[in-house]
């Protein structure tokens, strides 16, 4: 099998020509971007545009006594104060989550965490809603906050969702905090095979609650038509459609009179999926006030109330023969989800795919328990490319691989070559549920170890801990999961996780074609044109592509969790290919030959064995819309919605090498090498940005980020002061590499990538740092590795004063 297919220079003339799959075509998006003419949704500006801003609470938790609204209103320029008592009659105080739970709009009666909504302010401008808030009086009566997950089942803990109690002060769970309890996998079974293991290991570890904080804060513009009835919004979305269902079932009007659009996105990394009060004010504002209503939010806002991920605290155990063969592995999960169960998911995984935690191995039998629970901090839980707990399933399998290899005395490489599964086991069922499409794992791991001569670095390792030096060499082969999802197992609000395409080709041979999905950076404009191109032999540059509009766009489910190329990407190849079977039927009839005499070759169909007789898909596409023979239907179009049979799970092997500062504990990241494989690539230059940026957002979580919260509940970290966001100056050098093992299930092989980097990152760095004291009997050392605790592990060690 030849790994490193798909190189460029053995692209045929044709696809090079059209710039088609295979590729490094330039990104058509840029040209407007850097110069500074992209539209985002705080660009949108319409006439009689109002403004909201929030009243936020001080308080964790409080109850709300009583809000005075008097001062602000007489302000000038104020149009509206509104509070939960003004939503009330129209049952918008609170709205549903995806995740199946209730979110408050508006406080209602009391506040869950700190800097939640409590009142909105509509006024003519920015400036005045802003001096406007300050002006609203409200008074609280503090509550005990529950800011520790492990304090949320006890005795007396504070509850934090009363509004839960049924009217006999009980709930459905065993304790009021308790969201959900998940298990998976089998539970005696995996008891029985630690209780006669040879080797067993334990690990604890927290993943720590990080934000990915993208560029472009997260907002939104409502414009209600009273005349027509319709409403449009254009917001910050990763998934317009689904906006759009939800709004239309909350608000009561038609799906077909509201209108989504998601315009330019400066920056999702999934913390534009889910929907926010501001948005549900926004829209009952315009309704109420008949003009377009504008709410945006500021950093600290962004970062102290949207979609944030992980914080897990989770215990992995690994069962093993002498050999480090894997027997067994148990992980139980304490999930920290914030004041609301307002993760944006697939419906029926309350843990998202955490069960994908037995990573790249081949392990018999396995057991994960998920317990989530309330505390007084702000909801979320899922974002910043993770695939849906991908990241921390991920870490956990692969800081247990770690431990086991530190406690038999074998390489960090040498332990996953022992365990992984192997490539005549694909499609390989693994112990918790998910069936491994493809995959070369041994491979993969050769090739980087190669690349950056490991035995070599092991030994200068060995003559630098002899001189007391700390150098550490990290290493994580991951596999992901992406492309939610089949039908079957995958849905929103009861909307299964498809994706579709729809493409025209006009007269001329040009082509117009949308999506279900919405770029935010990832340059769909760029790759979708490149499929089409390939499928049909047209020009990319005659491909104009167009998300993000749900008055024009088919159905979807949007762009997260790496789904769009595993998802949306096979509808744009089985659309295009449909396109191309009318196109042989007008060829067939334009030669009065039969359909079955006729040979595609790439961008024309061509008459077996008759040299010259042959139409270009260009031809083809003038006469689709002219006077067509045999009753053929004129026009050249085709929709294609897409329910994937499988996941995508693209792979991958990183190797780390840091030196750290035994003065200061400064961690310097000496080499990353990364190499990738998910399937066919369609662009390897925009690939190779997706794992950049992806190995960059990995640096900044395993470095520097996180948001922790002090005893009373107040966030800390939540501006740009504190909140770690590296520059080209932190940022270190990456080494990217790939191999090619296409997906066999994906029309065209390809299995998403986006995540990757992120997810095979953190570990890797979390491995090196460790690594770095293994041989001073350190197994584990938590996130962000600052050097500020890197240097009191050292001083725990005794290496410094
Ligand atoms: N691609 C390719 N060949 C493949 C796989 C992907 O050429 N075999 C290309 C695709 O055509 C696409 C890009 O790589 O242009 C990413 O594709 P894919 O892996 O399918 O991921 P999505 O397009 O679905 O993007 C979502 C993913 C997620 S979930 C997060 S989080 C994230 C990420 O994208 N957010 C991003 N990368 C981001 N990049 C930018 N600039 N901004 C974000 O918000
Ligand atoms: Cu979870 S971050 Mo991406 O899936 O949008």
């Amino acid at each position: 099998q030849d790994l490193n297919t798909n190189e460029e220079g053995d692209l045929s003339e044709v696809t090079k020509r059209v710039q088609g799959i295979g590729c490094s075509r330039k990104r058509k998006e840029d040209p407007k971007f850097v110069q500074g003419r992209g539209q985002y949704v705080d660009d949108v500006k319409l006439p009689g545009m109002v403004f909201v801003d929030m009243v936020r609470s001080p308080y964790a938790h409080a109850r709300i006594v009583s809000i005075n609204k008097e001062k602000a209103l007489a302000l000038p320029g104020v149009h509206a104060v509104l509070t939960a008592e003004d939503l009330k009659p129209l049952n918008l105080h609170w709205m549903p989550t995806l995740a199946a739970d209730k979110q408050a709009v508006l406080a209602d009666e009391k506040v869950h965490f700190q800097y939640q909504e409590v009142a909105a302010v509509i006024a003519d401008d920015r400036y005045i809603a802003a001096d406007a808030i300050e002006l609203v009086e409200v008074e609280y009566e503090i509550l005990p906050p529950l800011v520790d997950p492990y304090q949320s089942m006890v005795d007396g803990a504070p509850i934090v969702r009363d509004d839960l109690l049924d009217e006999h002060g009980e709930v459905e769970q065993s304790h009021p905090n308790k969201i959900f309890e998940w298990d998976v996998g089998d539970k005696e079974g995996t008891e029985s095979v630690f209780e006669k293991a040879p080797v067993t290991v334990k690990e604890t570890m927290y993943y720590p609650r990080v934000h990915p904080s993208p560029l472009e804060t997260c907002g939104c513009v409502a414009s209600f038509d009273p005349v027509k009835g319709n409403l449009t919004v254009y917001v910050t979305s990763q998934a317009p459609h689904v906006v759009r269902t939800v709004v239309s079932s909350l608000s009561g009007i038609s799906e077909s009179k509201v209108r989504v659009i998601s315009p330019d996105i400066g920056g999702g990394f999934g913390n534009k999926v889910g929907i926010y009060p501001g948005y549900v004010v926004a829209i009952v504002a315009s309704i109420v006030l008949g003009r377009p209503v504008k709410f945006v939010e500021n950093r600290t806002e962004h970062l102290s109330t949207t979609a944030w991920a992980r914080d897990y605290f989770m215990t992995g155990e690994i069962a093993a023969d002498e050999q480090g063969r894997i027997q067994a592995l148990r992980v139980n999960v304490l999930g920290d989800h914030g004041a609301f169960n307002s993760q944006a998911q697939p419906t029926k995984w309350p843990a998202g795919f955490m069960n994908i935690c037995t990573g790249s191995y081949d392990i018999p039998v396995a057991y994960l328990n998920v317990v989530g629970v309330y505390t007084n901090k702000a909801p979320g839980g899922v974002a910043y490319r993770c695939s849906f707990r991908v990241t921390e399933a991920v870490y956990v399998i692969e800081r247990m691989m770690d431990v086991l290899a530190h406690k038999l005395g074998v390489s960090l490489a040498e332990i996953r070559m022992r365990n992984f599964v192997k490539p005549e086991q694909f499609p390989y069922d693994t112990a918790l549920g998910w069936q491994l499409d493809s995959g070369n794992y041994h491979f993969a791991l050769q090739k980087v170890m190669d690349a950056v001569d490991y035995p070599a670095l092991l030994e200068e390792q060995k003559v630098k801990r002899e001189n007391g030096e700390l150098m550490g060499i990290g290493v994580c082969t991951f596999t992901e999961i992406v492309g939610a999802g089949p039908t079957r197992n995958c849905d929103i609000l009861g909307i299964g996780m498809f994706d579709s395409a729809e493409i025209r080709m006009h007269p001329d041979g040009s082509i117009i074609a949308r999506m279900g999905t919405i770029s935010q950076g990832q340059g769909h404009a760029t790759t979708y044109a490149q499929i089409i191109a390939t499928e049909l032999g047209v020009d990319s540059d005659l491909i104009t592509i167009e998300e993000g509009d749900t008055d024009t766009a088919p159905y979807g489910l949007g762009t997260y969790g790496s789904r769009s190329t595993p998802v949306a990407a096979a509808a744009v190849a089985k659309a295009a290919r449909e396109i191309r079977a009318k196109a042989r039927k007008l060829a067939a009839a334009m030669m009065e030959v039969s359909e079955d005499s006729l040979e595609w070759q790439e961008d024309r169909f061509a008459v077996k064995g008759v040299p010259g007789m042959e139409k270009t898909i260009k031809e083809i596409a003038a006469v689709s819309y002219g006077q067509l023979p045999n009753g053929i239907e004129p026009g050249l179009e085709a929709v294609n919605y897409y329910d994937p049979p499988n996941f995508t799970y693209p792979f991958g092997a990183y190797i780390c090498v840091v030196d750290i500062d035994k003065g200061t504990g400064e961690t310097k990241v000496r080499r990353f090498y990364a190499l990738d494989d998910c399937g066919t690539r369609i662009n390897p230059m925009i690939i190779e940005g997706q794992i950049h940026g992806g190995l960059t957002e990995g640096y900044a979580v395993a470095f520097g980020q996180e948001l922790p919260f002090d005893a009373d509940g107040n966030i800390l970290g939540n501006t740009l002061m504190d909140y770690f966001i590296p520059t080209a100056v932190e940022t270190p050098k990456w080494e990217t590499d790939h191999t090619v093992t296409p997906s066999p299930h994906h029309p065209l092989g390809a299995k998403g990538v986006a995540e990757s980097p992120h997810v095979g990152s953190i570990p890797c760095f979390t491995s090196a740092v460790v690594d770095a004291f293994s041989h001073l009997g350190v197994t584990h050392m938590d996130m962000p590795h600052t050097a500020y605790r890197t240097w009191r592990e050292m001083k725990k060690l005794g290496l410094t004063q």
